[in-house]
């Protein structure tokens, strides 16, 4: 019988054959997808603990990503033939006027890992677009980054937008300029620190823990 420990190893470990592997296995084997899903959420629980303290960085982080994503391909039919759902949809993206995509793409997979269903909208995404498509995918969540203090506005004005539209939806920002007391005061629900700790944040604002 396969072993789900090392499948959470190895996508631990950024071994992307041997996570395909054990999937597979598993698979065959006629595991609960439910079970193997949880293993490899398991995993990235643990990648993002370690990316938050400090332990590894962004290269190990994608790595595991990978492993993840790999594994996830083989298990997908299994989990929808199973009525295994995600947990929540998110909408992400960084906001208008703002190229940067490489912190707002770690947190969407993050996300991912934590059986969360993630629309990634980008780059330069404006609050229509965000808009669009919470109410599109009935989002439960929302989640902006921004990289620039000159696009921090238009943060604040999506944030506006978003609010204002009485969707349904828990909005989280993040990105490097950005304070918990900017968050607070621009309306959001919620500030995401990093991509190591996004994941639980949105968990337990969904109330998934
Ligand atoms: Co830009 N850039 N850049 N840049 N760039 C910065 C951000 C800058 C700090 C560099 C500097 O001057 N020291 C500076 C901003 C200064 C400021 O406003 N405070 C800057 C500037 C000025 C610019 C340009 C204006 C430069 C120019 O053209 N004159 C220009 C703007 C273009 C635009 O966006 N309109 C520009 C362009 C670019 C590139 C295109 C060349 C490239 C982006 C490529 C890409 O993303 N595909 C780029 C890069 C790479 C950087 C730096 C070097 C690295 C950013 C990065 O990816 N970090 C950056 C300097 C730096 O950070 N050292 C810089 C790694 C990433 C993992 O971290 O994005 O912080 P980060 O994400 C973290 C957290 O912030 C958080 O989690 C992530 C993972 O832990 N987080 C969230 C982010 N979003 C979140 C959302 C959440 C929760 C958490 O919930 C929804």
């Amino acid at each position: 019988m396969t072993d789900l420990a090392a499948l959470t190893a190895a996508i631990e470990a950024g071994d992307r054959d041997a996570a395909a592997r054990i999937t597979s296995d598993a698979i065959d084997d006629g595991l609960d997808p439910q079970a193997i899903l949880d293993a490899m959420t398991a995993a990235m629980a643990v990648i993002g603990a370690r990316f938050s303290s400090g332990e590894i960085f962004v290269p190990e982080m994608l790595i595991s990503a990978r492993a993840m994503k790999a594994a996830m391909a083989l298990l997908e039919p299994g989990l929808a033939g199973a009525g295994v759902k995600p947990v929540a949809t998110a909408v992400i993206g960084t906001v208008q006027g703002d190229l940067h995509d490489i912190g707002k793409s770690l947190v969407a997979m993050m996300w991912r890992g934590a059986n969360i269903e993630v629309v990634d909208l980008g780059v330069d995404v404006s609050a229509t677009a965000f808009l669009e498509a919470i109410d599109e995918h009935k989002a439960a969540v929302v989640g902006l980054s921004a990289l620039l203090t000159t696009t921090m506005p238009a943060m604040r004005a999506t944030v506006a937008a978003i609010k204002a539209s009485g969707l349904p939806v828990i909005v989280v920002v993040g990105g490097a300029p950005l304070t918990p007391e900017f968050a607070l005061e621009i309306g959001a629900d919620a500030f995401g620190q990093d991509a190591g700790t996004a994941a639980d944040l949105v968990l337990d604002l969904v109330g998934a823990t």
